[in-house]
Formats: C-alpha cells, sequence, structure tokens
C-alpha cells in the first residue's frame, strides 16, 4: 500500500513508495533489455533522444524519421517484444485502481533509462488508440523532477520530486496534459547505481 497519496493535479495522483522495493523491478528490466535493447531513438524532426528506451508487452512506443507510433515488433531484432512481467501488469492495474481508474489492462510498457544529463522535454501521450484510458508510470532509481505544463506546453510548470518506488497515474482531464522530466543530477542509487529507470504503462490499442 502506498505511504501517501498526493494529488498533482485534477486526475493526477501520485502514489508514493507504492513501488517500493525496486530491486525485483530492476532485475526484471535487465531481462527485458537483454532481449530488447536500450536505444535513444531519432525523432520525426530529426533528433535524438537523450532518454534510451525500450518496450515490453504486446505493443512497443517507437520513434523514427516517419513519426511516433506503437509497433508489434522490434525495430532492431525484428522479434516481438518481451512479454510484460506479470507483476508489472498487477502492479499497474493495482495503482490504477487506487487513482481512480479501475479494471486497466496494460498491453504496452515503455522501459525509459536515464544517465544524469538526460531529460524530457514537454510532451504528452497521445499516440495511444482510447484516450479514456490512463497512463500510469513507475520511477525506479535515482530522483528526479517531474514537470507538469497542463493543458499548454509553455508556461511555467508546476514541479514535484519522485523518488524511487513513487508511481503516479493520470486520466481524465489530465490524459492530455504535457509533462517532462527536468535534466537528471548525478547520483548514486543502491538498486539502479547512477541511472534512473520509468517504467510508463499504457494500453494502445
Ligand atoms: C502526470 N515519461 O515516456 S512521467 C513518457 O519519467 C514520459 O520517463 C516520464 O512522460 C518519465 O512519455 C513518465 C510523465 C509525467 C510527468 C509529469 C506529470 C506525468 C505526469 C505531472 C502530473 C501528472
Ligand atoms: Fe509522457
Amino acid at each position: 500500500m502506498a505511504a501517501a497519496t498526493l494529488t498533482i493535479a485534477q486526475d493526477a495522483t501520485l502514489l508514493r513508495g507504492f513501488a517500493a522495493p525496486t530491486g525485483s523491478l530492476v532485475r526484471a528490466i535487465e531481462s527485458i533489455a537483454a532481449r530488447a535493447s536500450f536505444r535513444h531513438l531519432t525523432t520525426p524532426g530529426g533528433g535524438t533522444m537523450s532518454v534510451a528506451m525500450t518496450n515490453c508487452g504486446p505493443w512497443g512506443w517507437h520513434s523514427d524519421a516517419r513519426g511516433y507510433r506503437y509497433v508489434e515488433h522490434d525495430p532492431l531484432t525484428g522479434e516481438r517484444w518481451p512479454p510484460m512481467p506479470a507483476p508489472f501488469a498487477q502492479l499497474a492495474a493495482e495503482a490504477a485502481a487506487l487513482g481512480g481508474f479501475p479494471g486497466f489492462e496494460p498491453d504496452a510498457c515503455l522501459v525509459n533509462r536515464y544517465v544524469p544529463g538526460a531529460q524530457m522535454g514537454a510532451h504528452r501521450d497521445w499516440d495511444e488508440l482510447d484516450k479514456r484510458h490512463p497512463i500510469v508510470s513507475v520511477s525506479i532509481g535515482l530522483p528526479a523532477l517531474f514537470l507538469w505544463y497542463g493543458a499548454k506546453r509553455q508556461g511555467k510548470p508546476i514541479v514535484t520530486p519522485v523518488e524511487d518506488g513513487d508511481v503516479v497515474v493520470w486520466g481524465g482531464s489530465a490524459r492530455a496534459g504535457y509533462h517532462g522530466v527536468r535534466k537528471l543530477p548525478p547520483g548514486a542509487h543502491p538498486a539502479a547505481g547512477a541511472l534512473r529507470y520509468n517504467l510508463t504503462f499504457r494500453r494502445a490499442k
């Protein structure tokens, strides 16, 4: 059970420590990455993302010169993405229910890996078919600052510190919100070393 729940914005809930301890999640991520390597995707605009990504589950998020989309096969290997571990799906469903979204069955889990200096600019998650489903985000390893911009991509964000084991559930009126992650400061974490991971669970299709 989460130690505390905090409302970041309407329909955006932070469940502090809900996924702790995270050692087993880190080991599961390492075994996913052994089959589907972390890679730095290119954006349609020609840039390269500072966050390295891989996926597990039936659908994986992908970006290249052609655009953003979900794909069933890892473009690096041609193989299906590694299966979503049952504890991942269960964690996402339990968190979603606590955040007010019962019955969440994710079919995609994007795994983000941040080294110090990596960041994610303001964007919204908009490649999923049915925006009525929430998104669940699990923070692992080094602490970071979530940035919440809301309806517009510009302006001053609400800044929320997130730590190892914290889970954010957002849907409803927050589903269309712009958000990002501030440039990761250096540090060391017992489970994840000098890294931050984020699991982002979505219903893609
Ligand atoms: C909801 N990744 O992969 S938290 C993504 O930490 C992505 O790697 C983030 O955004 C990450 O598309 C996951 C996203 C987030 C940030 C701030 C928020 C969600 C928020 C503030 C309020 C509510
Ligand atoms: Fe996002």
